[in-house]
């Protein structure tokens, strides 16, 4: 996979990117990443990157003229081009596995008070957001963005079976996870994860899923593809007759 990212700040780039996983994915050419800065592909002595807002009002609009410039010359038939910012979609694991099959990414990093709406109207196929919340500018973003699609990418996880195992990949939250010692600090781990019976430690697993995802996430259940032993377990823990729900 190939992934373009089009930024007024290059050097924040590879920054995380290069490490671990993602890092060796570089490597051994299962990822590759281009980082390209906008202002190549400004034509003013100042290299002037935005502007004032019509309208007036605080902050200042970053100029359409160098992401179509650079765009032009950047962009394939391939190529999907993404812009992340506050407004856009909700980032959701669907989203990210289906960009992972994708051959080219481009990645417009917007700052300040946003990028010139015609760019968004002409070449943006996604914009995604990753919460409520108001990052400084869209590189960080980016980053987090390439981080879970590059997990799809067939060979940069070793073990795909863990991809597959994962949270939200099954639309739950993940269970918890207990490695040795058997006892710390007087906290034991639960007698099930030790008797060796897979079923039984599959059925734990499962259940504390849920567990977990009825109390913190109770909107993610509706999708989460249920059984009916699964759903009989939900009902169970809804029923206060069952007694008060384990913290
Ligand atoms: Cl994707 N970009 C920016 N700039 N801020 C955000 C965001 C994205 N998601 C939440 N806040």
């Amino acid at each position: 996979m190939r992934v373009t990212i089009l930024t007024i700040f290059p050097g924040m780039f590879p920054g995380p990117l290069a490490h671990s996983l993602l890092g060796r994915a570089q490597k051994s050419g299962l990822l590759q990443l281009e980082v390209v800065d906008l202002r190549d592909y400004t034509t003013d002595r100042h290299r002037t990157a935005d502007d004032a807002p019509y309208g007036g009002g605080a902050g200042m609009v970053m100029k359409p003229e160098p992401f179509f410039r650079a765009l032009d010359t950047l962009k394939t038939p391939k190529t999907k081009v993404l812009l992340p910012t506050p407004q856009g979609d909700l980032l959701r694991q669907q989203t990210v596995e289906k960009l992972a099959s994708e051959s080219h990414l481009l990645i417009l990093c917007g700052h300040y008070e946003g990028i010139d709406q015609r760019v968004r109207d002409a070449v943006v196929d996604l914009e995604f957001s990753l919460g409520d919340y108001v990052l400084t500018g869209g590189e960080l973003a980016a980053m987090v963005l390439i981080d879970a699609v590059c997990r799809y990418v067939p060979g940069v996880v070793g073990d795909f079976h863990s991809v597959e195992e994962d949270s939200f990949h099954r639309g739950l939250l993940d269970h918890p996870h207990y490695t040795r010692p058997r006892e710390f600090r007087g906290r034991e781990v639960p007698k099930v994860l030790l008797s060796g019976d897979h079923a039984a430690i599959a059925r734990w697993r499962k259940e504390e899923s849920l567990r977990l995802t009825l109390r913190r996430r109770s909107d993610l259940l509706e999708r989460a593809g249920l059984t009916e032993k699964d759903r009989e377990f939900l009902r169970r823990l809804a029923d206060p007759r069952e007694g008060a729900e384990k913290k």
